[in-house]
């Protein structure tokens, strides 16, 4: 593709950005409303196939949607009002009931490119983010064909909130099931058992937000975690998540990379048993593969994260499950990058990143 196109889509998405009132005050919202959701896009298989991003600006909800490996063509794309994706069914993704309120979830059509790859920012006033976190829950469904013509669903991703702030009487009530006195134990996960949604925010491309996928790699043990007076001590030796390719509207596509923790920095989360409060100091390593950043293929991440303990469960035989949610931040500040030798143009991206994640602590010795 050529620049002038290029500067084209990125001139249109900061018209919509500023039409939109992303950068203008949030008076519109109600207190503790929820306003972003995320939503994980699977075929009928189980394979990850996209993203979806919701966020409430004032009245409207901006939606960025993203696709891989789906057939080209038009293709009717709604939220549905049961949060629940199940391909193996006939028709595939009846699990998620029907269109959210009298069509309120009715999106316009994804235009999926004769690559596979599709890609949608738009904007809808016909529901809020925060009905999509009703009871039920809700799903983005896309179907074969257009709305007119409209057949089975052939992907579809549950819609859940973002991780809240850290919430220290929820981690002090959790952490009460852990048997402080047994410690050190094993900390290990499986893989796949954490996994999250990634949003870079392109600051010198007006602000856009393109929406990406992480989940943990490899299993097996992470670290330990020990006691030292009253702070509970996670230490981290081996964490990789496996980022999905994402697609850049204009066609740009950023390979598959991987975050990884540091090796020559310690990585740890610390909870203060009386307090239920998680310090945490992690150091992080992104490698791309067809990216360069300042010349170089992985850049450091800086981590401002806040986590919350969601439940600790008991799995028996001295083995406990403690799930974590993180809500995850990172300004990475760049001269120059590139994507697949095509110089971007310079300036901050900030990424965020939402994880929930399940981990093992084994005390058996
Ligand atoms: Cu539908």
């Amino acid at each position: 593709m050529n620049r002038s196109k290029f500067w084209g889509v990125f001139c249109l998405a900061w018209v919509l950005l500023m039409s939109l009132g992303v950068f203008s005050s949030h008076a519109l919202l109600a207190q503790d409303e929820i306003v972003n959701a995320v939503a994980t896009v699977q075929d009928t298989q189980g394979v990850i196939v996209g993203s979806a991003f919701f966020t409430q600006a004032g009245n409207n909800v901006w939606a960025v949607i993203q696709v891989n490996n789906l057939p080209p063509g038009f293709h009717a794309m709604h939220v549905h009002g049961i949060g629940q994706c199940d391909g193996s069914t006939t028709p595939p993704f009846s699990s998620a009931g029907g269109v959210l309120g009298d069509d309120a979830g009715e999106l316009p059509e994804m235009l999926v490119l004769q690559d596979g790859t599709g890609y949608m920012a738009t904007t809808t006033d016909r529901f809020r983010v925060a009905e999509l976190m009703d009871d039920d829950g809700s799903s983005i469904v896309i179907h074969t064909g257009r709305n007119a013509d409209m057949g089975a669903g052939i992907a579809c991703g549950v819609v859940h909130t973002l991780a809240s702030a850290e919430t220290a009487a929820a981690n002090l009530a959790a952490i009460a099931a852990v048997p402080l006195d047994q410690l050190p134990a094993k900390v290990s996960r499986e893989e796949g058992a954490e996994h999250g949604t990634l949003v870079l925010t392109l600051q010198s491309m007006g602000g856009i937000q393109i929406v990406g996928d992480v989940r943990s790699g490899a299993a097996g043990q992470i670290g330990d975690v020990t006691r030292e007076g009253d702070m509970l001590v996670f230490n981290f030796t081996e964490i990789t998540y496996d980022v999905a390719p994402i697609n850049l509207p204009g066609g740009f596509r950023i390979g598959a990379q991987t975050i990884k923790l540091d090796p020559a920095q310690p990585s740890t989360l610390k909870m203060d048993i009386n307090t239920g409060e998680i310090f945490r100091d992690f150091h992080w390593i992104q490698t791309a593969t067809d990216v360069l950043y300042d010349d170089s293929p992985s850049i450091a991440l800086g981590d401002t994260a806040k986590a919350q303990v969601a439940e600790v469960r008991d799995l028996g035989d001295n083995r406990y499950a403690i799930r974590l949610l993180t809500h995850w931040k990172s300004l990475i500040s760049l001269e120059t990058w590139t994507i697949g030798g095509v110089t971007m143009p310079s300036g901050d991206i900030e990424a965020t990143a939402e994880f929930d994640g399940v981990y093992i602590m084994d005390f058996n010795k």
